[in-house]
């Protein structure tokens, strides 16, 4: 048990045959299916899944590493039961790039996007493609290094396009202080108005940083951002396959104002999820891991939250939104709000 303890807020629920999509559905080399980007498509859901593959536990421990990372789309009537398409869809790899994963989706109007992160031989990018089908994708943009975990939001608000995006400040604030930003575009490919959302500050239990998870979903309260949040504790040792693993994610909420999402309206004090079962604490390659990467908000206004366990699964908890919307405007604004 990882100290100081922290515990999921009591109004989430993890469904109880988590988690809902391993390495078991995937019918191509895969051992790590995480990080997932979860949309309503037709009459069901569609998601888009990181799948690192090309190493086992076992073979990591005689010194082996990941041969590759892929993108691999499935489709489910329920958001719970996956059936996987018989390849990945989306690799981008070439002199220069090494990978494209973390993938996000969004629906804006008839059309749909995903984001992603991208490590290159100069940096990590943030980047964002269209697509028709899910399966062809368009680029449309790269950030310049070093951005990660952009998402954007499912609407245009006054015209624009935006994002939530967590660029990594090493040199000027030393270590990983890393926070959420708001960026605002015409055309999804000039990004500007770029402003402080929260800090890592605003988290009460991140010592580390922080960043945006999943695209975020409105309520008639504002919009509900769900991030994950880290603290790192140099003294942790061994934890999953690696020799020293220092750090724990957990979730958390907050929400902006529906209207100016530049207006930070409240910031959940306390963790909305923190690992507690086996396969976000033990199980997995990285333990201690919840990564929220889609949020879909239910006709009965249930939200189903997906999240990476443990860099392993993709898991799903569920809450009632008026429930996330107050524990958010019980813990204030931001320390930076402006
Ligand atoms: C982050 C990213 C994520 C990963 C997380 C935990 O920096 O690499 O893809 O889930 O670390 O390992």
């Amino acid at each position: 048990m990882l100290t100081p303890v922290l515990k999921s807020l009591p109004c989430v629920t993890r469904y109880e045959n988590n988690p809902v999509l391993t390495r078991h559905d995937v019918p191509y080399s895969c051992d790590l299916v995480f990080n997932a980007g979860v949309i309503r498509w037709k009459e069901g859901y569609a998601v888009a899944f990181r799948n690192d593959w090309g190493c086992s536990q076992a073979e990591w421990e005689r010194g082996g590493r990941f041969k590759g990372t892929n993108i691999g789309l499935a489709f489910s009537p329920d958001g719970i039961h996956w059936t996987v398409e018989p390849e990945p869809v989306f690799e981008i790899k070439d002199e220069e790039i090494l990978r494209a994963y973390d993938p996000r989706l969004t629906v804006i109007g008839d059309e749909v996007y995903m984001t992603f992160a991208v490590d290159t031989r100069h940096g990590l990018l943030g980047g964002i493609a269209r697509t028709e089908d899910l399966h062809h994708y368009e680029m449309i943009s790269l950030s310049v290094p070093d951005n990660r975990n952009m998402v954007l939001f499912p609407e245009k608000i006054n015209g624009k396009y935006l994002r939530l995006e967590r660029p990594m400040p090493v040199y000027s604030r030393g270590r990983d202080r890393f926070d959420i930003w708001i960026s605002e575009s015409p055309d999804l490919v000039y990004w500007g108005r770029s402003a402080l959302l929260a800090g890592v500050e605003d988290f009460p239990f991140a010592n580390d940083k922080i960043g945006p998870g999943a695209p975020p979903v409105k309520t008639d309260s504002g919009w509900l951002v769900f991030t994950h949040a880290v603290d790192r504790d140099m003294t942790r040792g061994k934890n999953g396959w690696e020799d020293q693993w220092t750090k724990r994610y957990c979730a958390g909420v907050m929400l902006l104002d529906s209207e100016n999402p530049y207006r930070v309206l409240g910031i959940c004090r306390e963790p909305l999820l923190a690992p507690e079962e086996p396969y976000e604490t033990t199980e997995g390659f990285r333990t201690n891991v919840i990564f929220p990467t889609a949020a879909i908000l239910e006709q009965d206004g249930t939200v189903k939250i997906y999240y990476g366990a443990s860099d392993t699964v993709t898991a799903l908890a569920t809450a009632k939104a008026d429930d996330l919307v107050k524990a958010c405007l019980a813990g204030g604004p931001s320390l930076c709000a402006h």
